[in-house]
This record gives C-alpha cells, structure tokens and sequence, in this order.
C-alpha cells in the first residue's frame, strides 16, 4: 500500500517544439529544432540550413496545442493531473533571440496557457530551454560557443521569471543538458547548445566549452530567478541512463564507475557549484581549453540549484574490452549504446526496459546530492494500435509505467529518498525528439495524426488515460 507524500506532484511531461505547433505563429522565430527533417528508426534527423520548402519539418505543426490548447488541457484537467510539464518556446518570447525586447504576442500566448492550467488546477513545471534556441543565436553567434548567448539566455530568463512570478513556482533552466556528452550524435549538441562541430575541432572540447556556457547561463538565471521570487524553486534536468558493470570483474566494475562520470559531470556543477577533480583531470590530460572567466568560480557557487530533475528511460551496460562500450545516449531512436543485458526486455527502439534502475538511479542521485528529485520524463515510446471501435488497449505502456511507479514508490517509502514529484513523459503523443516520428507513441491520450502529417489531429483517450487518472486519485494506491 503507497503511503507517497500527500503533496506528491503526479503530473505529465511535454516541450514546446513537440506538441505546440504554431511555428512560426504569434511573432515566433524558427528554433533549432524547426530546421529537421523526420529521421526514422536508426535514421538520423536532417538538419537543415534554413526551411526547405520542399521539405517536412514534424515539430512545424506537431499536435497543434497552440489552437487546441484550451480542450488539450481540459482532458489534462479530467485526468486530474497535480501538474504539467511543459517548455517556453525560447524563439516565441525572442524570436533571433537577441532582441532588445521580447515578443508580447508570445509572451501573451503563454499567459494564456499558464491561466488555462491553473483554471484546471495542474502546476505548471516550466522548463526554460527545451532544445528551442532561436536558429539566429545558433548561425549567427555559434549557439553556446559565444559568451553572448549567455547574457541572451539570461535575458530570456529574466523576462519569463518577472511575467510569470505569480503562476509559475517550479522552473528548471536546460533540458538534458549532459545528452551534448554523446559527441558521435550531432542531433545533441546541436538541440542543446545550437552548436555544429566543424572539420578538425576537438567535438568533446568543443562540447565542455559550450557545456561552461549553459552551467554559467544556469547559475546566473538562478540568482536572477531567487531575486525576482525566492519563493521559486529552481533545477537542473538531465538525462540519466545508470551504466551497469556486465560482470562482477573489477575492470567492468571500474570501467562502469568511470563511464557514470559523464552522467554526474553536468549535475555535479550545477549543485555542488564547482567543477569536479575528475573533470579538471580530464582538462588537463586532454589539453581541453575551458573558457573560465574571473568571477565564474564565484558563479558557479552562488546560482546552485534547488532540486535535480532527471529524465529516466532505460540503463545500459559496459564490459571491459568489449568493442561498443560507447555509453552515449539515445542514437537516433535506436538501442542506447553499450553491451546487451542479458536480464533485461528492450522497447521496439530498443530501449532496456528497467525499473528496478529506477530505484537504484534514485538511490544513487539522492545519496550523491542530497537535494529533492522530480522525475520529469519516464515513459514507453512505443507503436499503439486501434481497434475498430476505436479503442486502444495500451497494455504495454500501463505495465511499464505501473513497474516504474512500484519502483519509485519503494524508493521513497522503503529508502527515504525525497522525490518531488513524476511526470510521465509524452501525456499527450507528441512528435519523438530522437526520430521526429509520431508513431513512436507515448500519450494517455492519443492523437490522429502518422509520421507524414495526415490525420484529423482528433484527442481519444487511450485504456491508460482512466488507469493513470485512479492512480492520481488515490495518490499512488491503486496501480
Ligand atoms: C528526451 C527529451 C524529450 C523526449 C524524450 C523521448 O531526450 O528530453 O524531449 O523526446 O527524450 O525521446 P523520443 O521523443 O526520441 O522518444
């Protein structure tokens, strides 16, 4: 029987460029991500130079929230969400992004939306930079390589925490800010930071430099966010994917804790407030030119955050000598790098389906940094079918998300582990970041629309909108 924490934030998970739509509507500019194509299974994602009008870009009209937004969150409200979480289209508020003022018609939008959420009694949980760098900032500036990004995402921080102080309590700064470590994948750096690694750059230097940018641009916008409401609880998002050592053999053991350095590194700076020895090491080793300026150590300490939260997938595993030890992430949909685990099912993209490395991953943060955890994307990306009346018996996704829940639950009530809140992601199904397909499909609600944009865009409720709503109900009760 769940005892959860009766202010437990159950909620759902979503980002601007996957469901809003409306591109290039309300004054907003393109962003980084309106620029690719549709990948495919193991296909990569085309990033193209500008839009091509030959060309379809999925996240252009995605689901369509932003004429749907009010009925999109009504079905949220019905579900009975606590909160939402969801991105600040960066591009929509500063369309280059280096504009001396923001956009009101953008600014208004989400006004709007936030109003809507708050009329339906879900919290809103703002993300302020989900893979959505207005295109200027990246072929103009270099994205993240320039220190003037910097001051314009600080600039776009400030302007959201003083328009949205009275409605937004829960803000976190970079969404997946580690993925960038995967340097062999193009699709991260480039979402991350607006950043394309030239001919005879070193990618991982060219990666940590522009990763000191985004930890200077997140320590500045949380002493600016503190000044503006000290009531606002702020924090990092990354991706974590827990590495398991293949065997009890001390080489696997050890190569498996070195490889978890590239999970804490991002973390590790944005709470405990300093670089790691490990990473200085590194540098140093590698010859890295990591661009500090006087006064970034001060940076670092002052703007730590205030809770980690963590998108959890699957785990993965290394083996000592084996030939695809690469740890990375998410490769365009396809199985997460790293050797087989032999105890473990995969999903159709060959995500390892783990709970258990949910718990172990929430005793491993919590004890590393002993600050609260959100779980902000957990989810079952998976291809749904509907029968001819229209039902879909999403059974699949239900027992994932239930041996998640168990989990999570035992970490909190066996383990003492302090979590904030769980946000499935995809409530809704919503364009894959990876593979930009919608048949890759994680909502409670599902959406007519397939890979090539057909389809009426009509909201059904899938067998796992009633089941998550009675978990909701009875906080965790009832799986
Ligand atoms: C994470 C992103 C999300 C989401 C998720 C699922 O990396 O933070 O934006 O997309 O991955 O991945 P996908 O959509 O490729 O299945």
């Amino acid at each position: 029987m769940s005892t959860m924490p009766k202010d437990f934030l159950w909620g759902g998970a979503l980002a601007a460029h996957q469901f809003e739509g409306g591109w290039d509507q309300s004054g907003k500019g393109p962003s980084v991500v309106d620029v690719m194509t549709a990948g495919a299974h193991g296909v990569a994602r085309e990033i193209t130079e500008t839009v091509e009008k030959d060309k379809f870009y999925p996240n252009h009209e995605a689901i369509d929230f932003y004429s749907n937004y009010k009925e999109d969150i009504a079905l949220f409200g019905e579900m009975g969400l606590k909160c939402l979480r969801t991105s600040i289209g960066w591009s929509r508020i500063f369309p280059n992004g280096d504009e001396a003022e923001p956009n009101e018609e953008g600014l208004q939008f989400y006004d709007n939306v936030l109003d809507e959420l708050i009329k339906h009694g879900i919290e809103p949980v703002i993300t302020l930079s989900h893979f959505e760098m207005p295109l200027h900032l990246a072929r103009e500036y270099g994205g993240f390589r320039s220190r003037k990004v910097v001051d314009f995402f600080v600039r776009f921080a400030e302007v959201c925490f003083n328009r949205y102080k009275d409605k937004v309590t829960y803000w976190m700064t970079f969404n997946e800010i580690n993925n960038k470590m995967d340097v062999e994948n193009p699709l991260f750096l480039w979402t991350n930071s607006g950043v394309i690694v030239k001919e005879g750059e070193n990618a991982k230097e060219i990666m940590y430099q522009a990763g000191h940018h985004e930890l200077i641009a997140s320590a500045l916008a949380v002493t600016k966010g503190k000044e503006i409401n000290p009531a606002f609880e702020i924090g990092a998002m990354v991706s974590h994917v827990p590495i398991y050592p293949y065997s009890s053999n001390p080489e696997d053991v050890m190569l498996a804790e070195e490889s978890m350095r590239q999970r804490y590194f991002f973390p590790d700076v944005h709470i405990r407030g300093a670089y790691p020895r490990y990473a200085l090491k590194e540098f140093e080793r590698e010859g890295y030119n990591i661009p500090f300026e006087d006064g970034d150590e001060e940076i670092l300490k002052n703007g730590t955050v205030d809770y980690l939260g963590f998108s959890y997938y699957m785990s993965t595993t290394v083996r000592s000598g084996a030939a695809n030890n690469t740890t990375g992430n998410i490769v365009n949909g396809g199985l997460a790098n790293g050797v087989e685990n032999p105890y473990i099912q995969s999903s159709d993209w060959g995500w390892a389906i783990d709970p258990t490395g949910l718990r172990y991953t929430l005793n491993r943060l919590y004890d590393r940094y002993q600050i609260p955890l959100f779980i902000v994307e957990n989810g079952f990306g998976a291809v749904d079918t509907m029968e001819e009346d229209g039902a879909i018996h999403d059974t699949q996704r239900i027992e994932y998300l239930k041996s998640h829940i168990e989990a999570l639950e035992k970490a909190v009530e066996y383990d003492g582990v302090e979590l904030l809140g769980y946000t499935p992601w995809g409530i809704i199904d919503i364009v894959s970041f990876t593979t930009g397909e919608m048949k890759k499909r994680y909502g409670m609600i599902h959406v007519d629309r397939d890979n090539e944009g057909n389809g009426s865009m009509k909201r059904s409720k899938k067998e796992s909108f009633d089941w998550y709503k009675k978990v909701i109900e009875t906080n965790g009760k009832q799986l």
